[in-house]
């Protein structure tokens, strides 16, 4: 089984002129599309594992106990259907779907896409040696690009995942372009189950993102090392702090990095000088958190309706079916 590549843009050509953006912005920032190489996935894996990351671990709850139900949604008449998943990542929760579909001897193939190149190949690989009759067709792209590919597909019934939280990386107004999108290439009757972290305690957020271990600032500093070494810069990692934050006003939490001192940075690869002051800070993330009522606007801005919400036993995320 091939790795079908988006062949009219290379997914991270767009690197270097981000980056050479982005750097030269006030505040500074780094797009955290950029987290996802080799390394940034593996952090990204163990982050998942972690006591204080809750979000993996509800998701999980909520489609094992739900995965009968979420199966009549997606094929109420047993006609074979398109799972498409967006931001695929290791595939730990989607093959809790997967084992139960093939369990009930569902007709259906499995397109996963994600712009991590090494996170597709590791989940493709697992996935067919688990399930040798599995129909896989992965595809390494961006979420964007990935959407006009759909749109142009075979006629049949489309069921696109998006879980784990991969929508809290958007800003509100990407969100509701990026459903648009989304609802343009779908057909009457096609849904999306997306994943949604919910508003919650404040601290319970906020050391979702500053771990103990310091997994989760590991996460963050591999930026600068991934700059290092695609683009030829000489950040030095021991000079920057990781600093999250979390916002129960607006539902964000933010990740920087703190420069340390005043120093100059050199890119290489982008001919350029970056000049950092004491304590300035580079923004690289945001996780928006959201409440029942914006998910119920989401949809109506951009012409779906909510057909099911499904919540793990502590309510702190929800799993929730948008049909187009
Ligand atoms: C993969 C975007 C859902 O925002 O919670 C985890 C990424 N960043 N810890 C998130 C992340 C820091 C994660 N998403």
């Amino acid at each position: 089984m091939a790795v079908h590549r988006n062949t009219t843009s290379e997914v991270a050509f767009g690197m270097a002129d981000d980056v050479r953006y982005g750097l030269q912005q006030t505040p500074k920032r780094l797009s955290s599309q950029f987290f996802y190489d080799a390394v940034g996935s593996h952090l990204f894996q163990q982050i998942m594992h972690l006591p204080e990351y809750y979000l993996t671990r509800s998701e999980y709850e909520i489609l094992d106990n739900h995965k009968a139900d979420l199966l009549r949604h997606f094929a109420p008449d047993q006609q074979p259907f398109e799972l498409v998943e967006l931001g695929a990542g290791d595939g730990l929760k989607t093959k809790i779907l997967l084992r139960h579909f093939l369990d009930e001897q569902t007709s259906f193939s499995y397109v996963p896409i994600d712009i991590s190149e090494d996170a597709l190949i590791d989940l493709a690989t697992s996935l067919q040696k688990q399930w040798p009759t599995l129909n896989i067709q992965p595809q390494h792209d961006e979420y964007f690009h990935a959407l006009e590919w759909l749109s142009g597909t075979s006629d049949k019934r489309k069921v696109v995942l998006f879980l784990g939280s991969n929508i809290g990386n958007f800003s509100p107004e990407a969100a509701v372009g990026f459903y648009q999108q989304l609802s343009d290439s779908l057909r009457p009757g096609d849904l999306v189950l997306t994943g949604f972290d919910l508003q919650k305690h404040p601290a319970v957020i906020l050391a979702a993102y500053n771990d103990r271990q310091g997994v989760t600032r590991a996460f963050n500093l591999n930026l600068l090392h991934r700059l290092n070494e695609e683009l030829d810069a000489n950040f030095n990692l021991a000079m920057f702090d990781h600093y999250p934050t979390y916002c129960p006003e607006t539902g964000e939490a933010r990740s920087y990095l703190v420069s340390q001192k005043k120093q100059t940075v050199h890119i290489g690869a982008l001919d350029l000088d970056v000049v950092f002051d004491y304590g300035e800070v580079i923004h690289t993330e945001i996780s928006r958190k959201f409440t029942p009522k914006q998910i119920q606007e989401l949809a109506d801005a951009t012409g779906f309706s909510v057909n099911a919400t499904f919540t793990d036993c502590k309510g702190y995320f929800v799993d929730v079916i948008f049909e187009k």
